[in-house]
């Protein structure tokens, strides 16, 4: 099959244009990925390296889900809920989300890997390890043999998760962290930058510090 006719070589648009979009455009540009521009709700985000800003999120709907590939540039900047709204609301119209991994991550064959879910530079993921979809691998995370990292989770940069982590739907795991083998982290649930976990983590919590301690737990519309 000729690139041309492959799904694999479709046009992109970048959802956001801010700094997770960024990072994501210039790994694009270095995969000689073809974007055709970004969308934002900020229509004062003129440019995002040289790439237009093609509208608001509505403008997407000029482009056949047949036609292009979306990529989530919407990172999480305090929670993970607007990156996982924007991915389920065009998934049901349809649109198919790219699966990015940056030229320098270091990807053992096995390790499945969900729709859209982002492996950004210097990230390594061990050997039968899941990542579920939407998810981001951050610059320089690693994520050990057999973790479980659920959908539309954030592993922020320098994080590091021994063998057999799960990490929940949609939690966020700050910069820098450390999480000892076999942990649980719950679904919504947040673990500060910097913390170091050894003790399972609760649904929807806050835990910061070494050892890390729980902060707050959150109720379901305040995530
Ligand atoms: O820590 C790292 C390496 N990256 C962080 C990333 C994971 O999350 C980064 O430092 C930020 O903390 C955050 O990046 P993000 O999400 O790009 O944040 P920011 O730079 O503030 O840009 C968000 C952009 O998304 C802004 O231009 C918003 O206007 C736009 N935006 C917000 N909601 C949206 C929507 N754009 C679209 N298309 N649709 C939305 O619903």
């Amino acid at each position: 099959m000729s690139d041309e006719n492959s799904t694999a070589s479709l046009p992109l648009i970048i959802l956001g244009g801010g700094g997770h979009a960024k990072v994501l455009a210039s790994t694009l540009l270095l995969l000689n990925r073809k974007v055709l521009g970004f969308v934002d709700v900020d229509a004062t985000v003129s440019k995002l390296l040289g790439l237009p800003n093609l509208g608001d999120d509505d403008a997407v709907s000029a482009y056949p889900p047949e036609k292009v590939r979306l990529v989530n540039g919407v990172g999480s900047i305090r929670s993970t809920v607007r990156r996982r709204e924007l991915y389920n609301r065009f998934v049901e119209n349809r649109y198919v989300f790219e699966t990015i991994i940056h030229p320098s991550a270091i990807v053992s064959p096995d390790v499945e890997i969900g729709m859209g879910a982002q492996i950004m530079a210097g990230a390594v993921v061990q050997t039968g390890s899941k990542l579920g979809v939407n998810s981001i691998i951050n610059t320089g995370a690693c994520v050990d043999h057999d973790c479980l990292i659920e959908a539309h989770v954030h592993i922020a940069p320098g994080v590091s998760l021994s063998g057999e982590v799960h990490a929940g739907e949609g939690c966020h795991i700050g910069t820098g962290a450390t999480i000892i083998q076999g942990i649980k982290v719950g679904a919504a649930s947040v673990v500060g930058a910097g913390a170091v976990v050894i003790r399972d983590v609760p649904e929807r919590a806050t835990v910061l510090g070494v050892p890390a301690d729980l902060l707050t737990r959150r109720k379901l519309h305040q995530q």
